[in-house]
């Protein structure tokens, strides 16, 4: 019988999401750290946004919790909780995880259940067509927005940051090599992960392009930063507001105990 590679992790449909669009690569970067961690399908549990990226639903061969819009936590944080065995992963678009979900990302952090947060940023609001998100900069035209998005951008990172989340990291779904890395270390990391992902939405969002990420955005790794120290990672948190320079890569790590293991201990 033939040893499957990381295709174990398709379904039978194929994605439907526009031709070019970055969540192919964050698929691709999410089975093949499954894959390299050596997980098997009925260990892992993902829950879902609605959405472009939420569509992954259909697309990924594991448990899975389709949920409503900006409530891929609240299963995700149950299932933890009373099943520490499974590998839990949370996926939402940062509409529904910056917007509508944004009370359930605070207190996940807080809570820092061991759950991994992956947000697929594009920042729009993508399945409908593109209006403007919580992410979207100032001054963008959108559906919404028609004479100029007035409101601040909110800042993911900092606020995960902030929030107590144990490991904070930014993917860019162009680079489907770091990515993978910042996955495996972010499920292997006990606690709650948030890793924003960069990803250009080719059909609502033409600024934000693969090639202009490129022209931004640099390596942590290649520049011996090391993600202990929380005022450190939210001086990178703000660095593209402070400079135009974006980093990717791993910008906190701590080891700390999870909710579900203390709250199983005081029980026992
Ligand atoms: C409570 C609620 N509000 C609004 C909607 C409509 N809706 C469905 S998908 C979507 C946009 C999702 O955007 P985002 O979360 O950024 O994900 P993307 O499509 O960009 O991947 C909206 C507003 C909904 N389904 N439920
Ligand atoms: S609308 Fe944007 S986010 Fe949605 S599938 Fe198309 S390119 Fe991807």
């Amino acid at each position: 019988m033939a040893v499957l590679g990381p295709e174990k992790f398709n379904t039978k449909v194929m994605p439907t999401w526009c031709p070019g669009c970055g969540n192919f690569g964050i698929w691709g970067a999410i089975k093949k750290a499954l894959f390299d961690l050596g997980l098997e399908r009925h260990q892992v549990l993902m829950t879902y946004d609605i959405g472009c990226f939420g569509n992954g639903a259909n697309f990924f061969k594991t448990y899975g919790f389709h949920s409503l819009h900006g409530r891929a936590l609240p299963p995700a944080l149950g299932a933890k909780i009373f099943n520490r065995k499974l590998t839990v992963i949370a996926l939402a678009g940062d509409g529904g995880a910056y917007g509508e979900g944004l009370q359930h990302f605070i207190h996940a952090a807080r809570y820092n259940v061991d759950v991994t947060y992956l947000v697929a940023n594009n920042q729009r609001f993508s399945l409908t067509t593109g209006q403007a998100s919580p992410t979207t900069n100032k001054k963008t035209i959108t559906k919404t927005t028609p004479w100029g998005e007035t409101k601040t951008p909110l800042n993911p990172l900092a606020l995960s940051l902030e929030s107590g989340a144990s490991l904070v990291a930014r993917g860019f779904a162009g680079d489907a090599v770091q990515l993978t890395e910042i996955i495996k270390e972010a499920i292997g990391h006990k606690g709650f992960s948030h890793v924003d992902i960069l990803q250009p939405c080719v059909s609502f969002n033409p600024e934000q392009s693969y090639e202009w990420y490129r022209s931004v955005i640099y390596k942590l790794e290649e520049h011996k930063y090391s993600p202990e120290n929380k005022e450190r990672a939210l001086e990178k948190a703000w660095e593209f507001e402070a400079s135009g320079r974006m980093p990717t890569g791993i910008f906190y790590k701590e080891e700390k105990e999870s909710y579900e293991e203390e709250l199983w201990r005081i029980k026992e």
